[in-house]
């Protein structure tokens, strides 16, 4: 069967365990016809992701922990050595202090801010900077976002920032790297129940909420996260870069 993503190279981050939206772009990338290269952080994560690996045409599985430099310059040297370049870059990675993930946003300390916006933010203009030569012309490298970033969610708070510094982040790294025609979108996406999710306080009400008043009254889930990836990995989305694409049954939309 042919893919449009046939005889494309993908390197998808942030593969937790079989519910996070990393795991369904990687099987829908796979699906479509990409090869595909996971990387996972440590060792609480490394069996999952060689599994899945496995699952997946026999994926090469890479460790890369994105709050060092080194670990992805020594993750670079081996995606270099077995596939040259690649195509599309899969940023679905993100980390907060549960405790500044509930109660007051004033309260976050200077660590834990900083901690934040390092992991979810500062990694994917370290990982864009380290990968830029061996992604090839015209490719696409994408982060997940979420609405947070414009609006004051309650809990959400540090993670929040984060997530405006991430979105300016592509708005500016699609600028310095266009000129090679490489592409850099954010995907924010509605709520999913991943583990991530269920640390922000209150994340189960935050599903009612948008299941009852988004237009398609129900939650996006990491399978529509997950084809709009297969889009912006596609030669479909050529001409779109720097944006944030919305994936959330249109929850942002609706007013009062
Ligand atoms: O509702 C949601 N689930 C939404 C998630 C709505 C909108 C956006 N997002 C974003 C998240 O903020 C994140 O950027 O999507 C991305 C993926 O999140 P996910 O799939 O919801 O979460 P999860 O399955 O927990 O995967 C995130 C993973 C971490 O998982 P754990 O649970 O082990 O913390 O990010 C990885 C880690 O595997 N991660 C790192 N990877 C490399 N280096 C690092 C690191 N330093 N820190 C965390």
């Amino acid at each position: 069967m042919s893919g449009i993503l046939d005889g494309k190279t993908a390197l998808v981050m942030g593969v937790a365990n079989r519910w996070s939206i990393a795991t369904a772009i990687a099987k829908a990338l796979y699906a479509h016809g990409a090869r595909l290269a996971l990387t996972y952080e440590g060792e609480r994560t490394k069996e999952e992701v060689e599994k899945l690996a496995k699952e997946l045409g026999g994926a090469l599985a890479l460790q890369c922990d994105v709050a060092k430099d080194d670990s992805i310059a020594a993750m670079r040297v081996v995606v270099e050595s077995e596939y040259k370049t690649v195509d599309a870059v899969v940023h679905s990675l993100a980390f907060a202090r549960r405790e500044e993930l509930a109660g007051k946003f004033l309260a976050t300390t200077r660590d834990g801010f900083d901690l934040a916006l390092d992991i979810s933010a500062y990694s994917l203009v370290a990982l864009t900077r380290e990968l830029e030569p061996i992604i090839a012309s015209s490719g696409s490298i994408m982060a997940m976002t979420y609405l947070g970033s414009v609006r004051a969610v309650s809990n959400y708070n540090v993670m929040g920032v984060a997530k405006a510094a991430l979105e300016a982040s592509v708005r500016y790294l699609s600028l310095d790297v266009g000129d090679r025609g490489i592409r850099v979108n954010a995907i924010s996406a509605g709520p999913i129940k991943t583990a991530s999710a269920r640390a922000v306080s209150g994340f189960t009400n935050i599903l009612g909420e948008v299941a009852q008043r988004s237009p398609l009254r129900r939650n996006a889930v990491a399978e529509d996260v997950a084809n709009v990836a297969v889009f912006l990995a596609s030669d479909l989305s050529s001409a779109v870069t720097g944006q944030v694409l919305y994936v959330d049954a249109g929850y942002s939309i609706v007013g009062i």
